[in-house]
C-alpha cells in the first residue's frame, strides 16, 4: 500500500455564508477542505455551528463553480483566459462607457457582497468609476426600509439599532426568524442558544409572525398578525405607552424631539381601532406595550416581515419609536449601536446634514434615489425603456436577481438585451447566464475575509481576521484583484495596469482627508509618514490595516501603542474580543437638530397612508415567504447536502384552510404577476388565511450550469409578483403580504 502523500491539515475561517459570521476550523487535505467544525476558541461564536457552515467543504470544492471566466462567442458562453476575458471587458465596457457614459450602466450588486472583502473595498469603486446613478441591489429587497428610517432619525443610515441579546430581560421579535436565518442585523453566532440562555436567566421573549416558526416555538408569547401589519400593530402599541401612562424616557429624555406629535399621531391608532386589520385582539396589543414598558430592560428587533412590506419603513421606524418611548433605546439590555472596528473613530458630538432621498430619479416612474439607489423592483422597466439616456450594459456583482427580485421573466428577457453584459460570480445562473462575460471569484476557502459590512451590527463588538486558508490556484486572480481590474477599466487605466494602483489610491485620499481632519485620530500627521506605516502586501490588508489604525480600537498609527493594528489581529486567529456594547448616541447623531427626530415628516405623512389601510380586513389569501436552515437565497441548492429533505419548495397552509378550498396535495396559485403550482404541505403552524412558500428557487432554465439544483427545481415564488407594490419612502419590493388565490390541482 502507497504512504499517503499528504497530511491532513487545518485552517481558521470565518464563515461567510450569513450574518452569525462563525469561526469554522477547516480541514484540510490534499489542498482541498475536506470537513468543518465549529472553533471553539473563537472569541465571538466559541464553536456554533450551522448545517451550511458544516457544508463549507461541498460548497468550496461543488464541481459546478466556474473555475475560469466564460465569454460569449457566437451566441455560447466558452472558456477563455483571464487575460482574453479582461481584455473583451475592456473593450465591450469600454465602448459602450466611451460612446454613451458610464452612466448608461447599470449595477445590481447582491447579498454575499455583505459578507466578502471584496464587496466591501471594491464595489464601490466600480460604482464610482462609472459614475452611475443606476444602482440597484439586494437591499431594495431586504433591508432599505431601516437605513432610512434611522437616516430620518438619527441623521445616521448606516447605524443599526441591535438588540443586545446578551443583556436584556424582555425581547420582543417582530417579523424575524433568527432560529432559521442564524439572525440579521444583529450579528450573533448561536441566536437560538442566546434566546434561550434570555429565558434560563427568567427573562421573556415575544414572537411576533403569522407563522409559528421555530423562533416562535421558543417564546413565552407567539402574537399572529395578518401580514402586512406590522406598522399599526407597533403603533398600537406606542398609542397604548401614551394612553397609559407608561412613556419614560429615561437618559434619553435630553436627546429627543417630537414626543408631542408622537402622541399626536397615534391618536387614531388604539389597540381597538386596529385589532381587525392587524388580526390581534386589542387585548394582546395592550399587554404587549404594558410588558415591554414593565420590564426592567427590553428590546424589540424587527427584520424581514417588518421590512419587505407595505409600510416597510414606518416598520421599521415604529421598532425603534417603542425602544425610545419605553427608554430602551441606547442602554444595556436594551437596542443598542455597536462599533465596528473599521468604522470611524467618534468624533465629538455635532449637528449634522440630516439624511436626504431623491437627489435624483428613476427615468420611467419617477422613484427616489435612496442611498444612491433606485429600487431593484423597478430595474426590469428602466432596462426596458427606450430614449437616449437608457441602460445600455449591465454589470452583476454578486446577485441572482432574476430569482430574488420580482417578475424575473421579464427581467430575464430584458437582460438578454441589454448591449453588454458582466457578471462576477462563481456560477452560471439564472441571471449570469444572460452574461457576455462571466468572472468567477475563487472559492472562499481560497479568500480572506474580515466582516467589513457585519461588524457594525454584532450583538458584542469584536474582530477577527481570516487569512486565505489554501492559496490561490496559479494565474487565478482573488474578487479584490478581478474588481480592481474592472476599476482600471473605468479609471482608463486598462485592466493590465498593476491592480495596487487602486488600493493606493484609496489609502492616499483616505489618509489626506483624515490628516485635515482636526477630529482625526492622525490629524495633522504627514500623509507619506502614514503611508509607509502599512505593511507590504496585498492592498486590501494594507487597506484594512489602515481602517484598523484608523478606527475607535485603532493604533491611530502609533499614537495609541495598545491599539488596534492588522498585525495584532493576525497575531490573535480566534479573534478579539472587543467588549459588550456601549452607550454611544451623542456619537452616532447627526440630524441637524443634533437630537433624535423622533417624528421625521416624510413619516409622519406616510401615517396617512397607514390610517387609509385600517378598514382593509381581509384580503382573501396573503402569501408570505420563509426560509430554511438548509438554504440561503437562491444559490445553495445545488449542494447535495443542503438541497432536499424538508429543504423543498412547498406551499405551507393551514389544513383547515386546505379543506375550504378542496386542496389536498397540491395547489395553483395566482398572483398579481402570475401563476404557480406547488405541492402543498399541511401545517396549523400556519394562520388561517395565510400561505408560504420560499424564495430562491425555480432552478428550470436552459443555459444554467447547476445541476443539482435543476434536478429539484422548485418553483420561482417572486414570479407571483409583477413589483409594482413598493413601500414608497425607501422603494423596497413588498414580498411579505402578498394578495393571492389559490385552487386545488385536480
Ligand atoms: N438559512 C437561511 N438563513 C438565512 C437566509 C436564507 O436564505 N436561509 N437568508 C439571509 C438573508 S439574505 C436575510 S436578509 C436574513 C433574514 O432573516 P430573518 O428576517 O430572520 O428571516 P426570515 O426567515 O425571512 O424571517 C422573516 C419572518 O417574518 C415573518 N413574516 C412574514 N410577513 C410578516 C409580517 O407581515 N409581519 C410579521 N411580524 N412577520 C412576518 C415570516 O413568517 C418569517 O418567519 O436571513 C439570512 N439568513
Ligand atoms: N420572495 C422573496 N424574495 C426575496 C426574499 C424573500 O424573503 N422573499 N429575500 C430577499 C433578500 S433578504 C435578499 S438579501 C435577496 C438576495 O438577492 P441576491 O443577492 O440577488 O440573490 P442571492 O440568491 O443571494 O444570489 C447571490 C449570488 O452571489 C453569488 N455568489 C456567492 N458567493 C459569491 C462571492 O463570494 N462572490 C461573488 N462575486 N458572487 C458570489 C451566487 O452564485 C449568486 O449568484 O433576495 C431577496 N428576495
Ligand atoms: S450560522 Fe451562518 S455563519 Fe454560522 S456556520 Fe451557519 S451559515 Fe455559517
Ligand atoms: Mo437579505
Amino acid at each position: 500500500m502507497a504512504a499517503p502523500t499528504t497530511t491532513a491539515d487545518t485552517a481558521l475561517r470565518i464563515c461567510p455564508f450569513c450574518e452569525a459570521t462563525c469561526g469554522l476550523t477547516l480541514t484540510i487535505d490534499a489542498g482541498r477542505i475536506t470537513g468543518a467544525r465549529g472553533d471553539r476558541e473563537d472569541v465571538f461564536s466559541a464553536g456554533f455551528i450551522c448545517p451550511k457552515g458544516a457544508s463549507f467543504g461541498e460548497l468550496d470544492g461543488d464541481p459546478d463553480r466556474l473555475t475560469g471566466p466564460l465569454v460569449r462567442r457566437d451566441g455560447e458562453l466558452v472558456e477563455v483566459s483571464w487575460g482574453e476575458a479582461y481584455d473583451v471587458v475592456a473593450e465591450r465596457l469600454g465602448a459602450v462607457v466611451e460612446a454613451h457614459g458610464g452612466a448608461s450602466v447599470a449595477v445590481y450588486v447582491g447579498n454575499p457582497n455583505a459578507h466578502t472583502i471584496a464587496g466591501a473595498l471594491y464595489v464601490p469603486l466600480i460604482v464610482k468609476g462609472l459614475g452611475t446613478q443606476q444602482l440597484y441591489s439586494a437591499s431594495t429587497l431586504d433591508q432599505m426600509p431601516k437605513h432610512v428610517s434611522l437616516g430620518l432619525m438619527f441623521g445616521n443610515a448606516l447605524a443599526f439599532t441591535v438588540p443586545d441579546l446578551d443583556r436584556t430581560d424582555h425581547l420582543v421579535v417582530i417579523g424575524a426568524n433568527p432560529l432559521v436565518s442564524n439572525g440579521s442585523l444583529a450579528t450573533a453566532a448561536d441566536f437560538g442558544g442566546k434566546l434561550k440562555a434570555l429565558r434560563k436567566r427568567g427573562g421573556r421573549l415575544v414572537v411576533i409572525d403569522p407563522a409559528r416558526t421555530r423562533t416562535a416555538e421558543l417564546a413565552d408569547t407567539h402574537i399572529a398578525p395578518r401580514p402586512g401589519t406590522d406598522a399599526a400593530l407597533l403603533l398600537a402599541v406606542v398609542h397604548t405607552l401614551f394612553d397609559e401612562d407608561l412613556v419614560t424616557l429615561g437618559d434619553l429624555a435630553d436627546h429627543v424631539v417630537g414626543v408631542d406629535e408622537m402622541r399626536m399621531l397615534a391618536a387614531d391608532f388604539a389597540p381597538e381601532a386596529v385589532e381587525a386589520h392587524c388580526g390581534v385582539p386589542a387585548a394582546q396589543i395592550r399587554t404587549l406595550a404594558r410588558d415591554l414598558a414593565a420590564a426592567p430592560s427590553a428590546a424589540v428587533y424587527g427584520r424581514i416581515g417588518t421590512s419587505t412590506v407595505e409600510f416597510g419603513t414606518l416598520g421599521s421606524w415604529l421598532v425603534d419609536v417603542v425602544n425610545i418611548l419605553t427608554g430602551n433605546l441606547d442602554r444595556p439590555g436594551g437596542a443598542m449601536f455597536p462599533q465596528s472596528a473599521v468604522g470611524p473613530a467618534p468624533r465629538p458630538p455635532k449637528p449634522g446634514k440630516g439624511f436626504r432621498t431623491g437627489r435624483w430619479r428613476s427615468r420611467v416612474s419617477g422613484f427616489p434615489e435612496v442611498l444612491s439607489e433606485l429600487p431593484t423592483a423597478a430595474l426590469p422597466e428602466e432596462l426596458e425603456a427606450p430614449g437616449d439616456d437608457r441602460i445600455r450594459a449591465v454589470v452583476t456583482i454578486a446577485g441572482n436577481p432574476v430569482l430574488s427580485a420580482p417578475d424575473g421573466e421579464r427581467l430575464s428577457k430584458a437582460l438578454s438585451r441589454v448591449d453588454f453584459m458582466l457578471s462576477v460570480d462563481p456560477y452560471l445562473n439564472e441571471t449570469t447566464r444572460h452574461a457576455d462575460v462571466i468572472l468567477p471569484p475563487p472559492p472562499p476557502s481560497r479568500s480572506a475575509h474580515f466582516d467589513v459590512a457585519l461588524a457594525g451590527a454584532s450583538v458584542r463588538n469584536n474582530a477577527r481576521y481570516s487569512p486565505p486558508a489554501l492559496p490561490l490556484e496559479p494565474g487565478r486572480p482573488d474578487e479584490p484583484e478581478i474588481l480592481s481590474r474592472i476599476a482600471l477599466i473605468l479609471y482608463g487605466m486598462g485592466p493590465h495596469a498593476d491592480p495596487a494602483l487602486v488600493d493606493e489610491q484609496v489609502i492616499a485620499m483616505t489618509l489626506t482627508k483624515e490628516t485635515a481632519d482636526p477630529d482625526s485620530p492622525v490629524a495633522g500627521r504627514a500623509v507619506d509618514d502614514l503611508v509607509a506605516m502599512l505593511p507590504e502586501g496585498r492592498g486590501y490588508e494594507r487597506r484594512l490595516d489602515m481602517m484598523l489604525r484608523l478606527g475607535p480600537y485603532g493604533d491611530a498609527f502609533g499614537a495609541e501603542p495598545d491599539g488596534l493594528t492588522l498585525e495584532r489581529l493576525k497575531a490573535a486567529p480566534h479573534g478579539i474580543d472587543l467588549g459588550a456594547l456601549r452607550p454611544r448616541l451623542t456619537e452616532i447623531l447627526r440630524t441637524p437638530s443634533g437630537k433624535v427626530e423622533l417624528v421625521p415628516e416624510s413619516l409622519a405623512v406616510d401615517v396617512a397612508r397607514l390610517r387609509g389601510a385600517l378598514s382593509r380586513v381581509d384580503d382573501g389569501f396573503l402569501l408570505i415567504g420563509r426560509r430554511h436552515l438548509r438554504s440561503n437565497n437562491s444559490w445553495m441548492h445545488n449542494l447535495p447536502a443542503l438541497a432536499g429533505g424538508t429543504n423543498r419548495c412547498t406551499l405551507q397552509m393551514h389544513p383547515a384552510d386546505a379543506a375550504d378550498l378542496g386542496i389536498t396535495d397540491a395547489a395553483r396559485i395566482k398572483g398579481p404577476g402570475g401563476e404557480l403550482e406547488a405541492p402543498v404541505e399541511l401545517t396549523d403552524a400556519m394562520r388561517r388565511g395565510v400561505v408560504s412558500l420560499p424564495h430562491g428557487w425555480g432552478h428550470d432554465r436552459a443555459g444554467t450550469k447547476l445541476s443539482v439544483a435543476a434536478g429539484q427545481p422548485g418553483v420561482n415564488v417572486n414570479q407571483l409578483n409583477d413589483g409594482t407594490a413598493l413601500d414608497p419612502l425607501s422603494g423596497t419590493a413588498v414580498l411579505n403580504g402578498i394578495p393571492v388565490q389559490l385552487s386545488p390541482i385536480p
